[in-house]
């Protein structure tokens, strides 16, 4: 059966208003990039004429500009879910333009399949070889897109030519069984392949073959500045005396690490610290220190959902692709975030924070525990389940007028009971084995920046006359944050008027 070409405005007259849309990839890497923009067109098109058009979007992670840049701004998006970390999607999420629902990464492909959204009507992925019975390879990211492919009643393929290489063996694509027919994950190490290289797509399903040779727009990172780098430092020391202290095993434990500057330069510090071995990486997404730190050798192998080079590393790497084939293994974002696997394997996880609070909660979503920043992403999948769970953040924020470290969280997304290890430039918090009031002067005596450790000391000692297990001034807890709105500087908080 031949498959048709058609164009990328043909494929998007077949989305309706009101479908459930998977697209494939996880970060930009391996999302549609052409079908997008010319579906946002016809939403303008059909707004214009007083029609609604709408769809709900479903994806492994955040995308780029060309999925939630263009259909946010065409005001195209219905429901959202489980990341996005696009400005405009940002801003239409927090004026309630759209329903935008935060999950765990590794949940969304199952949700689906269990039926908790409905039945998936298209899925458009983004393919870099495809033969006439169905059988695609897919390209610098995975998502959902095994479950997509399976589940969709019709399927785009955006066919691209950008990648000047082929990535066949790259991926292990695995769909698993569902209850109460599950049976484990046999990834036992990071190198373990499970699933198929290709993606098996029933050919009647698909309604045409969109070409594309759009790049995935990833911009560098900008060097990591000295507050970055020092939170590296304090990172990588603290990791080399857990194995001198005999905490950790002697042949290190794999590395997941979050997304961001912060965990970018976390990365180089580990690369740069000679006292951490050459280590393996068990992640969601490899960013381009990750492909430096292989070829200096420091890193030795990576399993990942996607490879979110800059386009410039992303030339590096099709350049040097063979270097790289025994060292790269892609997999779907449920397998690269499945809690067995974090927890058979025993991760060293590192994510960042928004904001911290001195018992160990974590907010990484809601900026002053209102506005969304990005999501949950993969952090809880890892953080909850690995060996070491470390969150990262600068003490300060906005040139010191927002302290990192509150004394309660505005919003939680990682509670105290999953944040084994807190670090800022200040220093390391190590929270295992403590209580909370232990946990609470850790806190502020390594990690709080100088210029609001007094402030914060003073809180301890108002919320300390409070009896209980946790010391809180439920009148006081939010003083910084109330101090914030109303006068710009949390530094401003006054804890004597609680006295
Ligand atoms: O604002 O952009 O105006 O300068 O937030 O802050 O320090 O550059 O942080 O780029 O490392 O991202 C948590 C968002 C950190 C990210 C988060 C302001 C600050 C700045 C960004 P500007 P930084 P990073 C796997 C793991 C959740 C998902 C996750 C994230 C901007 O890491 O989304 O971990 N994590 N996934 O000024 C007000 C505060 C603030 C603040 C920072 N307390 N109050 N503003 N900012 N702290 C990957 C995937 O899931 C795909």
């Amino acid at each position: 059966m031949s498959i048709p070409f058609i164009s990328a405005e043909e494929a998007a007259s077949y989305i309706k208003n009101g479908d459930n849309v998977g697209f494939s990839g996880f970060t930009a890497s391996g999302t549609p990039k052409v079908v997008t923009v010319a579906l946002a067109q016809r939403a303008r098109e059909l707004h214009e004429k007083g029609e609604p058009f709408k769809i709900n979007l479903f994806t492994g992670a955040s995308t780029n500009d060309h999925v939630d840049g263009e259909l946010a701004r065409a005001n195209a998006i219905a429901v959202r879910t489980p990341y996005q970390s696009q400005s405009d999607a940002r801003k239409l999420c927090n004026k309630g333009g759209m329903n935008y629902f935060d999950t765990h990464l590794s949940h969304v492909s199952q949700d689906l399949r269990y039926g908790f959204y409905g039945d998936l009507d298209v899925a458009v992925i983004e393919a870099t070889e495809m033969s006439p019975n169905g059988e695609v390879i897919l390209g610098a990211g995975l998502g959902m897109t095994p479950t997509i492919a399976m589940m969709a009643k019709k399927v785009i393929i955006e066919l691209s030519s950008f990648y000047h290489t082929s990535f066949r063996g790259f991926h292990d694509n695995y769909v698993p069984l569902d209850p109460p027919c599950r049976r484990e994950i046999p990834i036992y190490t990071p190198s373990d392949r499970i699933g198929s290289t290709v993606v098996k797509i029933d050919p009647k399903k698909i309604i045409g073959v969109v070409p594309s040779n759009a790049s995935e727009s990833i911009k560098p990172f900008t060097a990591p500045d000295e507050v970055s780098q020092k939170i590296g430092d304090n990172l990588s020391h603290f990791l080399a005396q857990q194995l001198r202290e005999g905490k950790m095993p002697k042949e290190f434990l794999p590395i997941q690490s979050g997304v961001g500057n912060v965990a970018n330069a976390v990365l180089y510090g580990l690369g740069e610290n000679p006292d951490v071995p050459q280590f393996v990486m068990y992640t969601e997404v490899i960013q381009d220190a990750v492909m430096h730190l292989m070829e200096e050798g420091k890193c030795k192998f990576a399993s990942t959902c996607a490879l979110t080079f800059s386009d410039d590393a992303m030339d590096h790497f099709m350049d040097n692709i063979d270097f790289f084939r025994d060292k790269i293994l892609m997999r779907p974002g449920e397998i690269s975030n499945h809690p067995e696997v974090v927890r058979r394997l025993g991760l060293i996880a590192m994510n960042t924070a928004l904001e911290a609070d001195i018992y160990g909660n974590v907010n990484s979503t809601h900026v002053l525990g209102t506005k969304m920043m990005n999501g949950i992403g993969g952090s809880a999948d890892f953080s909850r389940n690995a060996y070491l769970s470390i969150f990262s953040c600068p003490s300060i924020q906005k040139g010191g007028k927002i302290s990192a470290i509150v004394p309660m969280v505005s919003h939680v997304d990682h509670s105290e009971h999953s944040v084994k290890i807190l670090a800022t430039e200040q220093g390391v918090a190590d929270l295992r084995g403590k209580d909370p009031l232990q946990r609470a002067q850790t806190i502020i005596e390594n990690c709080v920046h100088p210029m609001y450790k007094e402030l914060m000391w003073d809180y301890l000692k108002l919320a300390s006359k409070c009896e209980g297990h946790i010391h809180h001034d439920l009148r006081a807890a939010f003083a910084l944050h109330e101090a914030f709105m109303e006068t710009g500087d949390m530094l401003q908080a006054d804890f004597g008027k609680y006295c």
